[in-house]
């Protein structure tokens, strides 16, 4: 069995997406959670140990952190072709690509909407040096990982459709959102990011 901890409109949001992509059963535990500005608090509820979201219980097992989720998923679900198994030469890429989402994009994101591209030269080296590897790859495209969509693929769109102006205005980009966006999976999820009633 599948629970997933989730918070709409969150980084949890994105697992809602991946679980309809592997076609499992799973349940959506909605929890509260302390949100920027002082609405929300921490939910009893919630078993994540920091309780954040998003936080994945399988048959009694806890994972946390998105990136590990997304990486368990994949592997969990083999058959649904969601990340490149051990063994395939794009399990590196798609092992850097997750790795790369937590600890460069998101510091340099956080960076970014802190202003500190701005006014700090390493900052704005880093974010250009983000922008210029994610359009690289998506340039040649039509995903991440080249021809095979995968799990990387929604860690870094959503991304983007939290906050499209974390990275320059590129058409690259925007198909790539809209590209993303027309799967039937993402669809499904997007009905099911708050509760229901
Ligand atoms: N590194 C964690 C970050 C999780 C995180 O910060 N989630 C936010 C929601 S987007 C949260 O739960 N915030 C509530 C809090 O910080 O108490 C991950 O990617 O899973």
């Amino acid at each position: 069995m599948l629970t997933l901890y989730h918070a709409p409109r969150s980084r949890s949001s994105r697992f809602i997406w991946l679980l309809e992509e592997t076609g499992a059963p799973y349940e959506v535990a909605y929890v509260d959670i302390a949100r920027p500005g002082g609405a929300g608090a921490p939910d009893p509820a919630n078993v994540h140990p920091d309780k954040k979201v998003p936080a994945l219980v399988h048959d009694g097992v806890l994972i946390t952190e998105s990136t590990a989720i997304a990486l368990y998923l994949a592997d969990a679900f083999p058959e649904k072709a969601l990340g490149p198994k051990i063994g395939d030469p794009q399990r590196g890429p798609f092992v850097t690509w997750l790795a790369y989402y937590a600890g460069v994009l998101e510091p340099v994101i956080m960076a970014h909407f802190q202003g500190r591209t701005q006014t700090d030269p390493l900052e704005k080296q880093a974010y250009e040096a983000l922008d210029a590897r994610f359009r690289t790859a998506l340039e040649a495209g039509p995903y991440l990982l080249g021809e095979q969509f995968s799990a990387a693929d929604v860690m870094f769109v959503s991304l983007l459709l939290f906050a499209r102006n974390a990275l320059p205005p590129h058409k690259v980009y925007d198909d790539y959102v809209a590209r993303l966006t027309a799967r039937p999976a993402f669809q499904r999820a997007m009905a099911k990011d708050s509760p229901p009633g």
